[in-house]
């Protein structure tokens, strides 16, 4: 297999867009396109203050290293969830954190849940009874505001993930089974900001799980192989597989399907649930936007384990 650009040997083919190519002009490919989903969506601009949302995993790190050799104003940001034993993932994926950053003179900023909100995510799940094996509803929570605290705190206007085409797919997999259009409606490359959120945006999710991992690895990022102990046997990893499947025998079959919903999202498919909308108020604790009655379920969450 040769690189389609120069002819020499190719170190990555990619079945589904008929491409081949060299180290070299992968590293290259990878930004162009990701510049181009940039721009094709509206995401951001170079005068936008971008905090990228960092886990030392390949999607995020690769993210931030993009961002950066485009020339974007980012910053990271490492959440600290306090899950180690067995494999240490938190701490390990936070020192591979903290030693990316630092080896590119990045700044990058560490929110510990437990040091911040006096419990970490596996006590607070334990406490809350909100999964007592799986913290994963309680971790959620707690990322999604925490990442709205921080960026509004410190004044960005845009909070970028690192979630890549696999991830998209399964989540949109997920909310068709069950029709959930309001979910449906939400999910895309940006989400507005609103009522003091900041601007979120997925430059990657156009790009394949296999690419990005193809992306750190030749670019030479070091990042956390494993993952959280507790994505074993989620439902997500379960709706991956069984994309899986259809890509191997429908190359391409992945794209189609989140491309072709992001049309019918744009011509108007998917409808809000009028209460939803009129519902919103600020938490009158924190200030960010929620539907509960008084308390945002954050908020709500860290008042019942006090
Ligand atoms: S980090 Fe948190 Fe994930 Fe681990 S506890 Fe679940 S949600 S699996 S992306
Ligand atoms: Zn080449
Ligand atoms: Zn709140």
């Amino acid at each position: 297999m040769k690189c389609k650009k120069c002819g020499q040997k190719a170190s990555f083919n990619m079945r589904q867009h008929k491409l081949a190519l060299c180290r070299e002009h992968y590293l290259e490919w990878v930004p162009e396109q990701t510049e181009r989903f940039i721009k094709k969506y509206g995401m951001f601009t170079r005068e936008d203050r971008i905090l990228v949302a960092v886990s030392g995993g390949k999607d995020s790190l690769s993210l931030w290293d993009i961002l950066i050799r485009l020339g974007y104003q980012a910053d990271g940001m490492y959440i600290g969830l306090g899950i180690d034993g067995g494999i240490q993932y938190s701490s390990e994926s936070q020192r591979l954190t903290q030693e990316f950053a630092e080896a590119r003179g990045l700044k990058l900023h560490v929110v510990d849940v437990e040091r911040e909100h006096g419990q970490s995510i596996p006590m607070l799940a334990m406490k809350t009874h909100r999964g007592f094996d799986k913290p994963c509803s309680v971790c959620g929570l707690v990322k999604r505001h925490e990442m709205n605290r921080i960026a509004r705190d410190l004044g960005y206007n845009v909070l970028a993930t690192g979630h890549n085409l696999d991830d998209e797919a399964a989540v949109l997999f997920g909310n068709t089974l069950a029709w959930e259009g309001t979910y449906l409606l939400r999910q895309g490359p940006v989400l507005p900001a609103a009522d003091g959120l900041a601007r979120k945006v997925k430059p990657l999710c156009r790009f394949y799980e296999r690419e990005m991992t193809a992306y750190a690895l030749l670019s030479g990022i070091e990042y956390i192989y494993e993952e959280c102990p507790f994505a074993e046997g989620s439902t997500s990893i379960y709706y991956k597989e069984l994309l899986n499947q259809l890509e191997t025998t429908r190359p391409g079959a992945k794209l189609t399907f989140y491309l072709r919903f992001l049309e019918a999202r744009t011509n108007g498919l998917f409808r809000e649930k009028p209460e939803v909308v009129q519902n919103m108020h600020p938490c009158s604790k924190c200030g960010q936007s929620t539907t509960a009655p008084d308390l945002c379920s954050f908020c709500r969450m860290i008042e019942k384990v006090k």
